[in-house]
């Protein structure tokens, strides 16, 4: 496994397989797992400590609310670690984006946008920083990215439709 996703809640799912979705499409290697920073403090100590020994080489952390996940998963490993806010209930995930965003300087996490754009780009994050040492996801990832800018060029214009 090279990525290992991990959210607070099954609930989080609907929105964490966007992540999965864009691992599968470059067919990287991935692993799922509920682990919540206030539910199973330890799990999330031990699954985040564990990680690089196991050779995971970047961590996405959805969670949703008081978003502690992402930020206590990346002070327990030095790998990267990317936050994706969960959209909540009560707050529209501003809380989650809040909560993730604004870590104190020295411990790091790449936060994404709100809900499944967001949760789509960590996969597409995930697989740029794989990319870096890995030339044939490299080029995957720029035919995607061509293929994407093909098909905006390609629609008619908005009044046409
Ligand atoms: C957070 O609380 C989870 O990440 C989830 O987004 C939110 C609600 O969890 P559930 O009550 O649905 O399990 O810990």
């Amino acid at each position: 496994m090279q990525v290992g996703i991990i959210m607070g809640s099954t609930s989080d799912w609907p929105t964490m397989k966007h992540a999965a979705d864009m691992l599968d499409r470059f067919g990287i290697a991935y692993e799922t797992k509920v682990v919540s920073a206030h539910r199973t403090p330890q799990l999330l100590a031990d699954y985040a400590t564990g990680a690089a020994a196991r050779g995971l080489k970047v961590i996405i952390a959805g969670a949703g609310g008081a978003a502690h996940l992402p930020g206590m998963a990346a002070a327990f490993t030095s790998l990267p670690v990317l936050g994706v806010p969960v959209q909540s209930k009560a707050l529209k995930g501003i809380d989650s984006l809040l909560s993730i965003v604004q870590m104190p300087k020295g411990v790091a996490v790449g936060t994404l946008a709100i809900g499944d754009a967001g949760a789509a780009n960590a996969g597409l994050l995930a697989a740029q920083i794989l990319a870096t040492s890995d030339a044939s996801l490299l080029a995957q990832i720029d035919t995607f990215r061509a293929a994407q800018t093909e098909s905006v060029l390609s629609q008619p214009d908005p009044s046409q439709v």
